[in-house]
């Protein structure tokens, strides 16, 4: 088992927040070598396949330098109230399913360490409320989201038309964020409701630029790809921000180096017109 401690993320949690926060998995089912696919590849803006050559490379030259920089990225969960926030993060992170129902009040957090490419990655999982009384202390939590995941609930219609609200809500806060729309309780509706919903899930995805994907937190169904995929597509972002700046760093440095090597050039050839 692997342990990582509120202290290793180095954020404040506020009081509300668990004090350890346990890895539940182990280190063999948080590892990834290959590129989790989409649920639907028609409907996810992300067309990534594979890790590509230029990752693939980074990170054999991270894992060589053995440095252990924190990297990690933060994810918020939002949606209206018991649509099933809470359940999807605990299976996740704790493979449990429980079905009464205790509202989140503000926030709740979890972190998962993954391996990926042998490069240490976290997940910062931030489940908020749905109820309205919490939407202020929940909304101070959305800054900085790398990911927003937009949960629906396949049995309640009105979960699925409220994303647009939630959207705007985030997108005050998040810049630029990945985003996914998650349909949770799929096992609760017959197969009909099931294809007419997602139908629809699928347009709202399309139009705002979203990945879909429907779990059920109930079987666990597509819970783990959804996360591994977030996990993945974050991680190559990160990756090739890092690859671009050392770039950027080494022209500037062959820049400088070439323009020394110019002037020390017209110095000589000055000096020999000078002789
Ligand atoms: N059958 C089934 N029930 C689910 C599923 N996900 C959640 N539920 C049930 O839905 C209810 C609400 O789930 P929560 O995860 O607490 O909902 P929430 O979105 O976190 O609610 P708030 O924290 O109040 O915003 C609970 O009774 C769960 O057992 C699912 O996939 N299948
Ligand atoms: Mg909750």
């Amino acid at each position: 088992m692997d342990r990582i401690y509120q202290s290793d993320i180095g954020q404040d949690i506020g009081n509300s927040l668990y004090s350890t926060i346990p890895l539940s998995k182990t280190l063999e089912e948080r590892t990834l070598r290959d590129y989790p696919l989409p649920y639907d590849s028609n409907c996810s803006p992300n067309k990534e396949t594979h890790f590509s050559y230029q990752i693939r490379t980074t990170c054999s030259k991270i894992n060589s330098t053995k440095c252990d920089a924190l990297r990690l990225s933060k994810v918020i969960v939002v949606g209206d109230v018991a649509v099933g926030k809470t359940c999807l993060v605990r299976r996740f992170c704790v493979q449990a399913f429980d079905t009464n129902y205790k509202a989140t009040i503000g926030v709740d957090f979890e972190a998962e360490k993954f391996y990926i490419l042998d490069v240490p990655y976290i997940l910062q999982i931030w489940d908020t409320a749905g109820q309205e009384k919490f939407k202020c202390i929940a909304s101070s939590y959305y800054r900085g989201a790398r990911v927003v995941i937009l949960v629906f609930d396949f049995s309640v219609i009105s979960s699925l038309y409220n994303i647009s609200k939630w959207l705007d809500d985030t997108l005050k806060c998040a810049d630029n964020p990945l985003l996914f729309l998650v349909g949770t309780k799929k096992d609760m509706v017959t197969n009909s409701v099931y294809k007419l919903t997602e139908k629809e899930a699928m347009k709202l995805a399309n139009a705002i630029g979203a990945e879909y994907c429907p779990v059920s937190s109930k079987t666990g169904e597509n819970v783990e790809r959804l996360f591994r995929r977030i996990a993945a597509l974050t991680f190559s972002e990160d990756i090739l921000k890092e690859t671009t700046k050392s770039e950027d760093i080494k022209i500037s440095e062959d820049f400088v180096r070439s323009s020394k090597v110019s002037t020390k050039k017209k110095k000589n050839s000055c000096m020999n017109n000078c002789m």
